[in-house]
């Protein structure tokens, strides 16, 4: 790393950003190198591209502990093709999105919202009616552009909400603001055990 360069700040407005412990529940994924983590590290040049029919991802929060959930954004590959069949990557923009959410987990989700996905390069916003609070949050892709299996997403953030009485992810979990603030970032492994790395390891350099 060149001594010039100087990392990101971090992302707190993002609940499952890597860096904030977010994590992804399940492993819909083409390869690795497309897999759904690849949507919550920030870089617009990484996606998650599944082929999936109707493919969903279900996210949760740091540790697995709730959220006051306001809304989501999605973001989609900014290339120009796809790295798998070198077409178009613009037939494999989801057209829709529909945001589900839980307390308990892989089930009992309830339908927050469901919102057309403008097919163009910019972050798409898509506030739920009212925040709900939530463990688990499910996003589902029902049908892409191009009516072929490949589905792909570069970007996903889930946005928190206000309330009276809501104490925010980051006042709850002062370990973590204290990491972000001292430039590291929390990953989460698959046994869910916490370890820090550089902010610089997962974005690079300043762009
Ligand atoms: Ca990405």
């Amino acid at each position: 790393m060149p001594a010039a360069s100087s990392p990101r700040l971090a992302r707190t407005d993002k609940l499952v950003a890597i860096e904030m412990g977010g994590r992804v529940e399940g492993h819909d994924r083409v390869t690795l190198d497309f897999g759904p983590t690849r949507a919550l590290d920030g870089k617009p040049n990484t996606f998650w591209l599944t082929g999936y029919t109707s493919p969903n991802l279900v996210l949760s929060f740091i540790g697995h502990d709730t959220a006051l959930v306001s809304g989501i954004s999605i973001t989609f590959p900014q290339q120009a093709n796809d790295p798998i069949g070198d077409k178009p990557f613009a037939r494999t923009f989801p057209t829709s999105v529909e945001v589900w959410t839980s307390m308990k987990g892989t089930e009992d989700f309830q339908k927050a919202v469901a919102a057309p996905l403008p097919q163009d390069l910019s972050e798409h916003t898509i506030a739920l009616p009212a925040p709900v609070e939530a463990r688990y949050v499910k996003l589902v892709f029902p049908a892409n552009a191009g009516a072929q299996p490949l589905t792909s997403v570069a970007e996903i953030a889930v946005r928190e909400g206000q309330a009276a009485g809501y104490v925010p992810l980051l006042k709850r979990h002062a370990d973590l603001a204290a990491l972000l603030s001292s430039n590291g970032v929390c990953v989460v492994s698959d046994s869910h055990r916490f370890t820090t790395q550089p902010l610089t390891s997962i974005y690079g350099e300043k762009t």
